[in-house]
């Protein structure tokens, strides 16, 4: 069963593992958000590729969802006592993944060959690709100018009040993938993970032919909600939402979904708003889609597949 998913972040990275654990081996392809991407003392940093390769791998930090398990800071402290930059928390093992991604930028390899390789060598059977080998940088326009990324994330603490996104490159980027040619091996479903829409799924979208491909898609598409009872379960996305003018919803996301999915997959939390969901003629499964335990992520990802499985792509277009 040829299952692909679109993820950014934690939440994304958390129902990618589940994915792998109940698929065979292989049969997963997960399609991550590179528009995170910066450059950082001279490393090019990938953190949402590598929450996902560290969460698939399962070495990954549990309290933050980021970085790695059992990690330690000399680097950043030593960096820190110089005066150096060191608001953007880099562990010492996660530096190697930095140091060695860059070198091999730098010898000209292309990212999704540096990420297969990295995946190989932390023996993940998932197929991970970077959604584009060119480079493609999320900018945030907020009431106090506009930032790169990771200033409003990690150094502003997503404080600006945001009035819009920019994903500078993306119009001339090309993806990294195309469904038709994941499809012609036997495509079953389309996951969007519960990941940001407008950050982490966003820049994915904007790339030049993706709306339309996942438009036309040839497997039913399933998006899992981000946000429960009207919040986030993890990151800004319920309050970008409000500042963008939305009402933080299960329901608003699936509207950002719009012509893309099938199905919707919202928290119980959340199941009166399934009628509305169904209205816009995307079928609704309600489930506990908070993951707190690998046995969550496990059995949300199963549902979700059986899901996906009783539906049949929207022909139009809708
Ligand atoms: N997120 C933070 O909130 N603070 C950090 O200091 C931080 C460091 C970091 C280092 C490596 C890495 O791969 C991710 C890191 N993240 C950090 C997460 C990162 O900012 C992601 O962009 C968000 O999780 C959004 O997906």
């Amino acid at each position: 069963m040829m299952v692909t998913a679109l993820a950014g972040g934690v939440g994304g990275a958390k129902l990618a593992a589940g994915l792998q654990a109940v698929l065979p081996s292989g049969d997963l392809t997960v399609i991550v958000n590179t528009g995170d991407d910066f450059e950082h003392l001279g490393m090019r940093i990938c953190p949402d590729l590598d929450t996902v390769i560290y969460t698939l791998a399962g070495i990954n930090n549990p309290e933050t969802g980021w970085g790695l398990a059992g990690e330690t800071w000399e680097f950043l402290g030593a960096l820190e006592r110089l005066g150096g930059d060191a608001w953007f928390r880099l562990g010492d093992r996660d530096l190697a993944v930095h140091v060695e991604r860059t070198r091999r930028l730098a010898d000209g390899q292309p990212l999704s060959r540096i990420t297969a390789g990295f995946c190989d060598a932390l023996g993940i059977g998932t197929h991970v690709l970077p959604m584009s080998d060119s480079p493609v940088r999320t900018l945030v326009h907020t009431a106090a100018g506009t930032l790169a990324f990771q200033e409003y994330f990690v150094r502003q603490r997503c404080v600006p009040v945001v009035t819009g996104f920019a994903f500078d490159g993306a119009k001339y980027a090309s993806a990294n993938f195309t469904l038709n040619s994941i499809s012609q091996t036997g495509l079953s479903a389309i996951v969007i993970c519960p990941s940001n829409p407008y950050v982490s799924i966003g820049p994915i979208l904007e790339l030049p032919g993706v709306r339309d491909q996942l438009q036309a898609r040839p497997a039913p598409a399933v998006a899992v909600s981000p946000i429960v009872g009207g919040l986030a379960l993890k990151g800004p996305a319920a309050k970008m939402m409000t500042e963008l003018g939305h009402v933080p919803s299960a329901a608003a996301v699936a509207q950002f979904y719009s012509g893309l999915l099938d199905g919707f997959v919202i928290d119980r939390a959340d199941a009166q708003q399934a009628e509305l969901i169904r209205a816009t003629g995307v079928e609704v499964l309600v489930a506990d889609t908070v993951m707190l335990t690998d046995a969550d992520r496990t059995r949300l990802a199963r549902e979700t597949l059986e899901f996906a499985a009783t539906l049949t792509v929207r022909k139009d277009g809708g």
